[in-house]
């Protein structure tokens, strides 16, 4: 068979997926794997076991990355994909997911062809993408680039306390491999949108062009606890009503703002948090994005002097750190027009996009070319169990998939 002619194994990619999302199942219906807790060492297993079948020479890196290495004709640098499978705790069964088995798959079919490719092919799946955890977010990649210390990393502490280095070796997966392990001739993740727009423009592929920036800040209010019925208002340091007040003005502010400026606090969390005490602190988080780095600067800015302002007014303390920071990211304008390429000659609809999310695939892009393809989430929906992509689209990006790997590889 002429290796144009080439296709996934629909049935089979939906098998993995569908089974690997059955680790960390919940009732409501979500996949839980959160960064290095079991679930997400039995889902590594269940990976690894997978790479072993298909013939991958398997390593693990000093900060649990995984790597299947395919044999090329030469051995020269790999061409490399993959993406991430621990989950946010709501998570939906794609996000990631889908780029890692994707992966596999391409391997499976070149294995069924008896195709050897010219460059080796590496499919990675890369530690602690989704941040849920262990900030920050892009964890595993940003540490195999270099962006941050390996020690940096094992000393950062979960929200639940617990160190990241220790929980890499209590799951076995904290690995001795060098590391960069790699240093790709290209990277190309595959991934669902997380967002409306492929869906809404009914369009199959989406060639990422290139990516946000990203902004988290930690802001922790220390006011006084007080009784809620008794203490006159003028007197009350009230961190419930201090992290309400920051909600509300990064939503202001996304709109002063206009533009790609989007911004949320995710998480609030109060203390004593009981209905009839005044709040004595508040920790919550801030996510600001912009694919303007100088707008998003100019939002942190705006952020900074209006705590400093509501500090003062409220006689509280407020300290602030920074959990991610990351600059907008252009991908490699080849990769992504041969992405646009293989769409169109495999019969799909494509058009470039921006991604709205962090990927692993920012990270690989500090030391190699790197693109992405999306394809449709419907109702742009992610980060929740009613995220759904249709088997037909999956089946589309994975083609894509194969078919740009293959070209990078020969
Ligand atoms: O936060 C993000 O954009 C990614 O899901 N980690
Ligand atoms: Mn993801
Ligand atoms: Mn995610």
């Amino acid at each position: 068979m002429k290796t144009e002619q080439l296709r996934i194994n629909s049935d089979r990619l939906m098998q993995r997926i569908h089974r690997l999302a059955e680790i960390g199942f919940t009732e409501e219906g979500a996949c839980c794997r959160l960064a290095l807790t079991d679930e997400d060492k039995a889902g590594r297993d269940l990976v690894v076991g997978w790479m072993r079948e298909l013939g991958l020479q398997v390593q693990v890196d000093p900060i649990g990355n995984i790597f299947g290495l395919r044999a090329g004709l030469e051995d020269s640098a790999p061409v490399m994909t993959g993406s991430h499978i621990d989950t946010v705790r709501t998570g939906g069964r794609y996000d990631g997911n889908y780029g890692v088995l994707g992966g596999l798959e391409v391997v499976q079919v070149l294995n069924e062809a008896g195709i050897t490719t010219k460059r080796p092919l590496v499919v990675g799946v890369f530690t602690d993408e989704e941040g849920a955890r262990f900030h920050p977010d892009m964890c595993g990649s940003l540490v195999y680039v270099g962006g941050l210390p390996l020690q940096e990393a094992y000393d950062t502490k979960g929200y639940d306390g617990k160190r990241m280095g220790d929980e890499l070796a209590r799951i076995g997966y904290r690995g001795t491999a060098p590391m960069p392990l790699y240093h790709p001739h290209a990277f190309v993740e595959l991934h669902v949108e997380q967002g409306p727009v492929l869906d809404m423009e009914g369009i199959t592929i989406g060639a990422v062009e290139n990516l946000q920036g990203i902004s988290w800040t930690e802001v922790l209010v220390t006011g006084q606890s007080n009784h809620a019925g008794t203490t006159p208002m003028r007197l009350r340091h009230d961190a419930g009503y201090c992290a309400a007040a920051i909600g509300v003005f990064v939503r202001q502010l996304v709109k002063e703002l206009g533009g790609n400026q989007v911004g949320t606090v995710g998480s609030i969390t109060l203390h004593p948090n009981l209905t009839n005490v005044v709040a004595a602190r508040a920790r919550l988080t801030v996510d600001l994005r912009n694919t303007d780095n100088a707008v998003l600067t100019q939002a942190e800015a705006r952020l900074a002097q209006f705590l400093e302002t509501l500090a003062r007014d409220e006689g509280v303390k407020i300290e602030t750190h920074s959990l991610a920071r990351f600059d907008p990211v252009i991908f490699h304008q080849p990769i992504a027009d041969l992405i646009t390429h293989k769409a169109r000659q495999l019969g799909h609809s494509c058009r470039p996009m921006t991604s709205g999310a962090g990927h692993d695939a920012q990270m690989l892009a500090r030391i190699c070319p790197a693109a992405m393809i999306f394809v449709p989430s419907v109702k742009g929906i992610s980060h929740n169990p009613a995220e759904y992509t249709e088997p037909a689209h999956l089946e589309a990006g994975a083609n894509v998939l194969l078919h740009t790997l293959l070209n990078l590889s020969q």
